[in-house]
């Protein structure tokens, strides 16, 4: 590759954009410029490389291939057909499954189609087999009505959110919770941790049809050896989703009882957390439920993104490089030197510290809420996001905590070192943040005040310790 490859390449598109909406470029232009200097803490946001970024910006993007490899609903898919392949063949061999579908467009879609599959495979019902043999025709209006009973109401049994679940694990914002009867498991409230004993419990009472683990705000493993003997004993199905640290498993820092692939029945995940791809999801499974996953669009997908499949299969590409194993463990070095930073500062973390990627701030310790926290830290040039800690007072609008995570610094190049010195910068801002006042005189879930000298000072020391660091330094827009 020529040396200005990169920046040749975005500063010429950013130039045929100009030509047509030139505001479009300029917030591209001001998005990277707002990228480099901010430090970005968010657990689930990270940086593409410059070739997956650029795989997704070409005439893919114009084609429609519903339908899987050679058997689509298009005439014209064999380059689709090509690169959805080798993303799929690069998610098996990464991961280890036998069967992988890399259409999904995100996170979310990749639980809709695990609970379609799993529905399919697993609840009786002679409607749906007529169905699924293309009788459609022969369906009756009795058989379409005993179909939707039979299909829907079924149990789930997921993380609680306050314990750091998803919504998408049958929480009610979410269509899961409204397909499903959901159950929640916490964790143990004097240490936060997953009690298995608990989760056995539950299962046993509620004998689920899908048990979920994976979280979106858990700082620890997962024992998914535990997860699927609990499964196993009440008949579930036991589905994981890893989209916050597929990162970590595609890196092999979460192997043997802690890598999910060979113990879950099915795996969903997006691409662009700790893995580092393009937007978007992902499912893997073994040969069981591999067609009904196959029937994800058009069943609840629109028609897969040949672009972003063809990102997918660039960025799988780079996460089977060795250095992926070293990116993974140095996020994982990381998460843990700023949590030993904000212990040592006083800072209540919820698990006392973190295995994985996140850490999960309790800054109730501070006299905050996370709204509160959120914002003052932005306001230093720290993006993080609030989040609920379990059993939160706050509920999950104003929250009691900030998760933060480290897989984007970590792609920038920063290191234990610099994790310290961002536990100092985060520590001094939430430390001279006090709660604000509503205009009649009572207390404020949302306003705060800090001294906006605390807060420049604080954003020159961050934008001063990035510059040891700088991001896409191979793109250059002139
Ligand atoms: N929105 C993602 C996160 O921030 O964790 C999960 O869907």
């Amino acid at each position: 590759m020529s040396p200005n490859a990169e920046s040749t390449a975005f500063r010429s598109a950013l130039e045929v954009i100009r030509a047509v909406e030139p505001r479009v470029a300029d917030a591209i232009g001001a998005e990277l410029a707002d990228q480099r200097e901010s430090l970005k803490l968010i657990a689930s946001e990270n940086y593409a490389s410059p070739a997956t970024l650029l795989t997704m910006g070409n005439w893919f993007s114009d084609k429609y291939a519903e339908g899987t490899v050679g058997r689509r609903f298009y005439a014209g898919c064999q380059n689709v057909d090509t690169v959805e392949a080798l993303a799929a063949e690069h998610a098996k061999e990464l991961f280890g499954a036998s069967h992988a579908y890399v259409q999904p467009h995100s996170g979310i879609d990749a639980n809709l189609v695990a609970f379609w599959a799993i529905l399919a495979d697993r609840v009786e019902s002679p409607a749906l087999k007529k169905a699924q043999v293309r009788q459609v025709n022969d369906l009756t209006e009795a058989d379409w009505f005993a179909l939707r009973r039979e299909l829907g109401n079924q149990r789930m049994l997921g993380m609680s959110l306050d314990a750091g679940g998803h919504l998408t694990h049958g929480f009610r914002p979410n269509i899961s919770g409204k397909m499903f009867d959901q159950r929640s498991y916490g964790t143990d409230p004097a240490t936060g941790l997953i009690d298995y004993d608990r989760v056995a419990e539950a299962a046993r009472e509620f004998k689920p049809l899908i048990l979920v683990a994976g979280y979106s705000a858990y700082p620890r493993k997962v024992n998914f050896r535990i997860m699927r003997e609990i499964a196993d004993s009440v008949g579930a199905t036991f589905m994981v989703d890893m989209a916050h640290f597929a990162g970590l498993v595609a890196g092999k820092v979460f192997t043997g009882d802690f890598d999910p692939v060979p113990h879950a029945h099915i795996v969903t995940t997006t691409t662009h957390k700790s893995l580092r791809g393009p937007r978007g999801g992902m499912v893997l499974c073994g040969p069981e439920l591999a067609d009904q996953v196959d029937r994800g669009c058009p069943m609840v997908l629109g028609g897969p993104l040949p672009h972003v499949m063809a990102a997918k299969a660039v960025a799988l590409a780079e996460a089977r490089r060795p250095d992926f194993a070293d990116y993974a463990q140095r996020i994982v070095d990381n998460a843990q030197a700023l949590a030993e930073g904000l212990l040592r500062r006083g800072t209540t973390l919820v698990t006392g510290g973190t295995d994985n990627h996140l850490v999960l701030l309790d800054v109730s310790g501070y006299g905050l809420t996370g709204r509160q926290a959120e914002q003052a830290l932005l306001d230093s040039g720290i993006v993080t996001n609030r989040n609920a800690v379990p059993q939160d007072r706050n509920g999950a609008w104003y929250t009691s905590g900030i998760r933060i995570g480290t897989p984007a610094l970590t792609t920038r190049g920063l290191g234990t070192a610099e994790m310290d010195a961002t536990a100092e910068l985060i520590h001094t801002v939430l430390s001279q943040t006090t709660p604000g006042a509503n205009a009649d005189g009572t207390p404020s879930k949302a306003k705060y005040v800090l001294d906006p000298a605390v807060a420049d000072s604080v954003a020159k020391q961050a934008t001063d310790l990035l510059a040891g660091f700088p991001l896409y330094p191979t793109v250059d827009l002139g």
